[in-house]
């Protein structure tokens, strides 16, 4: 049997399964990849909200890393949920120390139930340390707005948020759309609603370009999880040999198809179906 590419995981732990952890894991198996995984912080939540987190130390999250490092052969990484700027220097340093490729970064700031994944030193540190080092880095809407500083509603708003985050040091940025016009720029979805022409829009920049992904708007509470399923899907194809386009491709397929056909599970945010990709 020919070796499986190995991926590695660097997030939080959600112990409901939906996010983080058991996401990246189930994800990379969906894509025949063999899954190993570091836990920067047990989190405390369901469905329905994150109640609080117990974070690793720098320390600790370098001695989950480093053994499975000198051992195996690591062809992609995700990183997820980075609470501490001495849990990114770790990351970013071992990165760094063993010359890893394939680096899919995503820029975890808060839970869709609204509880803080980092704070502004360690989102500082995040920019500085692990920017340079990423392939892509997969922030959504909000996220984006919270490091670009640019409040965003509407394409041209993502196109300049997307060129102050290269001048910040990402290479390749793949802007979510998917909360454009939820909440709060209610009146824009209306309208386009009316139009009938609501779509789920994803933007990567690379090379000099935009591509746009464009797939149906799902309209659904199952969504616990989905930036995880997606960068852990986008770090599956680059190991398994992909270009960034074609694994941007790919992946937002696959998270469309896993809300389309999630559980249902719980009283909240529902977690996806991580099915195998075929
Ligand atoms: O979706 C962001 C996220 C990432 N990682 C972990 C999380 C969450 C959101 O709740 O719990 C561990």
């Amino acid at each position: 049997m020919n070796q499986p590419k190995v991926c590695l995981s660097i997030a939080g732990l959600d112990p409901s399964g939906g996010a983080g952890t058991i996401a990246d894991v189930k994800t990379f198996s969906a894509f025949g990849c063999f899954a190993t995984a570091a836990v920067t912080s047990l989190t405390f939540q369901n469905t329905v909200e994150v109640a609080g987190a117990a974070h690793q130390t720098g320390e600790t999250v370098r001695r989950q890393i480093e053994p499975v490092l000198k051992d195996l052969e690591i062809s992609a990484v995700k990183t997820g949920m980075l609470p501490a700027a001495g849990i990114i220097e770790a990351a970013a340093n071992l990165i760094r120390e063993y010359g890893l490729k394939n680096i899919v970064v995503d820029p975890v700031v808060r839970s869709t139930s609204g509880f803080d994944l980092i704070d502004n030193t360690a989102l500082r540190t995040l920019i500085k340390m692990l920017f340079p080092l990423a392939d892509v880095i997969t922030p959504n809407i909000p996220e984006a707005e919270r490091i670009s500083g640019i409040a965003i509603s509407d394409e041209s708003d993502i196109e300049a948020a997307a060129r102050q985050m290269q001048s910040m040091g990402a290479r390749n940025i793949l802007i979510k759309g998917g909360h454009m016009g939820i909440a709060d720029r209610g009146s824009r979805i209306a309208d386009l609603e009316q139009q009938g022409s609501r779509t789920a829009k994803d933007y990567l920049f690379f090379s000099g370009v935009v591509h746009i992904f464009e797939a149906d708007y799902i309209d659904t509470t199952s969504t616990h999880g989905t930036g995880c399923t997606l960068s852990a899907a986008i770090a599956a194809n680059l190991a398994l040999g992909n270009d960034l386009k074609t694994s941007v491709d790919i992946s937002k397929r696959f998270v469309t198809e896993a809300i389309r056909t999630a559980p249902g599970l719980g009283h909240g945010h529902s977690p996806l179906n991580i099915e195998k990709w075929s």
